[in-house]
């Protein structure tokens, strides 16, 4: 088995303690940092197929959930370049009634990236808080929301109404699994991307960076 593979059936068993040593593996025999990541997204999904067709539970969710993080960790100073120019702030996270924050964290990290100071407020954001941080911080250019759950999208709808009625200068981009473009456009976000490198993208285009 190739050492993306094991990643792959690690984290999808929900082994915390061995995906990271593994994924460290896996760089050292020269596989590329986007190419595991890719494969852990791809456990993700598998994972949401089992939960749906009731092979597993919310338990075997969460940790695989935690086997992701932990090799996310490892890649992280592979997949953040470093940067020394600031695009200004960005306000994420993921609203109201929603627990996921795997994506989130992957759009911070990305946004970071390319030269964003990242105020992360986590999982479970009333629409108040995103506006409250970016009042806090005057340089946030940019409010991002995540969400995961087909339940949660009136909250992405309400947090995105929020922002824009709260008069501040700032471009709002919204995504997760179930977002679309068509969804963006009527909650009336300034911008959708659907993985965390357009975020990032789709952020930049936003302040004409
Ligand atoms: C892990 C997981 C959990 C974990 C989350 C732990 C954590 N720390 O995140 C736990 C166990 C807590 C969990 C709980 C639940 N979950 Co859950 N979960 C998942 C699972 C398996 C993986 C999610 C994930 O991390 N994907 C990988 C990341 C990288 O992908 P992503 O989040 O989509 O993010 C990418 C893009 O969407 C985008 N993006 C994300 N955010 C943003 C933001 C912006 C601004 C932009 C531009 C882009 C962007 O970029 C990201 C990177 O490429 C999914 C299945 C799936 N296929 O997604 C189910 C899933 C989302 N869960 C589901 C459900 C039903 C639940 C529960 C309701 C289960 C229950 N009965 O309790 C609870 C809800 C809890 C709550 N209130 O939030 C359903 C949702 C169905 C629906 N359509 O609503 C899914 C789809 C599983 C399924 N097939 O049934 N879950």
């Amino acid at each position: 088995m190739s050492k993306i593979a094991e990643v792959k059936s690690m984290v999808e068993a929900g082994k915390a303690k061995l995906v990271p040593g593994l994924v460290q593996e896996a760089l050292d025999s020269g596989d590329k940092a986007q190419d595991i990541l890719d494969a852990m997204i791809e456990s993700m999904g598998v994972v949401g197929d089992k939960f749906s067709a009731g092979d597993i539970f919310v338990p075997e969710m969460l940790m695989a959930a935690k086997a992701m993080s932990k090799g996310v960790e490892v890649l992280k100073p592979q997949l953040a370049g470093d940067t020394s120019t600031s695009l200004g702030g960005c306000v994420i996270g993921t609203v109201a009634g929603d627990l996921h924050d795997i994506g989130k964290n992957l759009v911070a990290m990305m946004l970071e990236s390319v030269g964003f100071d990242v105020i992360d407020l986590g999982v479970d954001v009333p629409a108040e808080k995103f506006v409250q941080a970016a009042k806090d911080n005057p340089n946030v250019k940019i409010v991002a929301c995540s969400g995961l759950l087909t339940t949660t999208m009136p909250a992405v709808k309400e947090t995105v109404a929020t922002v824009k009625a709260s008069g501040l200068d700032v471009k709002v981009i919204v995504g997760g699994a179930p977002v679309t473009q068509a969804m963006a456009d009527e909650f009336g976000a300034d911008g959708y991307a659907p993985d965390a490198g357009g975020a990032a993208t789709k952020a930049k285009e936003l302040i004409g960076a």
